[in-house]
């Protein structure tokens, strides 16, 4: 390791020490004071590379809020209430019998990466041998039931058409908050009576302009509270919800995800539960497949209240490239997404895919999720290429990945013009997103 990459691999370590709250790790100091599902994910990626124990202890921390469902919800609340809006009483799940009575939790989920960041652990695991190897066997072989009650219940309750895409209830569920994919679907939602409120990440940007309004946010609250008037029970919420979206990037996770359980399943004695993997991430794999527009080559999500595509030039459009499959698919889409409608465009300050082209009329360069570049996105790409054999890629995204990094902020996204950090600064997963990319 040369000095700025010591200097790197220090001050992020140092992040996730610092955003360390025990037995969970908080996404970002201030702005996200509690534990989110997906981040939980990509810190245990870049814990694993400093101490796996720590990172086992990330993911036993989210599966002790697993819902009887099988379901994962997206945020595990600390004790810091104040910190972040909204907050635990906001979501109003203590009435939800699918939710553990001790857990502190929301009612909806986020994209299943967790099972890559099991293959990280074990990886590294082996790598170390002695306790940290038993360790990450053992938490395996303890937990594989859980995540396979998490593949299980998304692959059945989140797709009862068996279309092989995941319906989601909320733009938060997504992990793609404010995403232009969600605004013909955020649209058709007209809020009835929402109690008032105050916003508490508007006070930790510079700019209140990158976040999404107070308009957006009354959708968003409208949402949680139709699904929290039927106790966040499964088939009550498909009933009442007014957002009701497939979405292609969830699908592609679930579907890569699946493989990586199935390999672990394998590799612990649990074939019979590795086939049903294997199908779960065949059958996913071609639900994102059918979405692709034959025209542009891009993966779309589908609004199932307008019965419509979804079609937008959004990351997400490149699902394919994360569940894997057709190679010609696969070969198109990697000629776009390096194109000048991407990774290619001339003026971006780090050659890196923004969230939402900059060619794109819903193209906002310092808007969160409408045009921004997010590190950790670059991580799930990068591995997603390396496993498809993709070095050339794989080596573009590293590189350029910790080029963006070396500015020391661990910013949340960045402009992708100017390569200015943008949102929370020591974010928990742009630090593990380093941490992976120095190995
Ligand atoms: C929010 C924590 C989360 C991420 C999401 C991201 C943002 C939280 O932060 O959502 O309050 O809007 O969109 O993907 O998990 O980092």
């Amino acid at each position: 390791m040369n000095a700025h990459s010591e200097q790197l691999f220090h001050e992020a370590v140092e992040v996730l020490r610092a955003n360390d709250l025990g037995t969970m790790t908080s996404a970002a100091p201030n702005l996200y004071p509690h534990m989110w599902s997906w981040d939980a994910a990509f810190v245990a990626i870049g814990l694993a590379r400093v101490n796996v124990p720590r990172a086992i202890q990330e993911l036993e921390t989210l599966l002790e809020a697993q819902w009887t469902t099988g379901m994962i919800p997206h945020i595990v609340f600390s004790d810091n209430d104040t910190g972040y809006f909204p907050g635990y009483d906001r979501w109003n799940t203590s009435g939800a019998s699918a939710k553990p009575d001790r857990v502190r939790s929301s009612g909806i989920c986020q994209p299943p990466v967790h099972a890559i960041a099991l293959r990280h652990i074990l990886d590294r695991g082996r790598e170390n041998g002695g306790a940290d190897l038993r360790a990450a066997e053992m938490f395996i072989e303890q937990t594989f039931d859980s995540w396979l009650a998490w593949h299980r219940w998304l692959a059945t309750v989140r797709d009862p058409e068996e279309t092989g895409l995941i319906e989601i209830h909320h733009g938060w569920e997504s992990g793609c908050d404010n995403s232009p994919r969600w605004d013909s679907p955020y649209n058709r939602v007209k809020p009835g009576m929402v109690p008032a409120f105050v916003r508490r990440d508007t006070s930790h940007v510079r700019d209140t302009s990158e976040r999404p309004d107070d308009g957006e946010y009354r959708k968003y609250l409208w949402l949680v509270q139709q699904m929290a008037s039927v106790g966040y029970d499964d088939k009550k919420v498909m009933q009442t919800v007014d957002f009701r979206v497939r979405d292609v990037f969830f699908s592609a996770i679930l579907a890569a995800a699946s493989d990586v359980l199935a390999d672990l399943g394998l590799e612990i004695g649990r074939d019979e539960s590795a086939e049903e993997l294997r199908k779960i991430a065949a059958h996913f794999r071609s639900g994102v497949l059918s979405t692709i527009d034959p025209v542009t080559g891009l993966a779309r999500d589908f609004d199932v209240l307008a019965e419509e595509w979804i079609a937008t030039e959004t990351i997400a459009a490149f699902a394919p490239l994360i569940s894997g499959g057709d190679v010609e698919v696969l070969n198109r889409q990697r000629a776009i997404i390096q194109g000048p409608r991407w990774m290619g465009h001339p003026a971006l300050r780090f050659a890196l895919p923004p969230s939402t082209s900059p060619l794109s009329p819903e193209f906002r360069t310092r808007t969160y999720w409408r045009g921004p570049i997010w590190p950790f996105l670059n991580l799930l790409f990068g591995w997603a290429s390396a496993r498809d054999g993709q070095q050339e890629l794989y080596s573009i995204l590293r590189t350029l990945s910790l080029e963006q990094l070396g500015d020391l902020t661990f910013a949340e996204y960045y402009e992708p013009f100017t390569g200015e950090p943008l949102g929370s600064f020591a974010q928990a997963w742009t630090a593990a997103a380093a941490l992976e990319w120095l190995g």
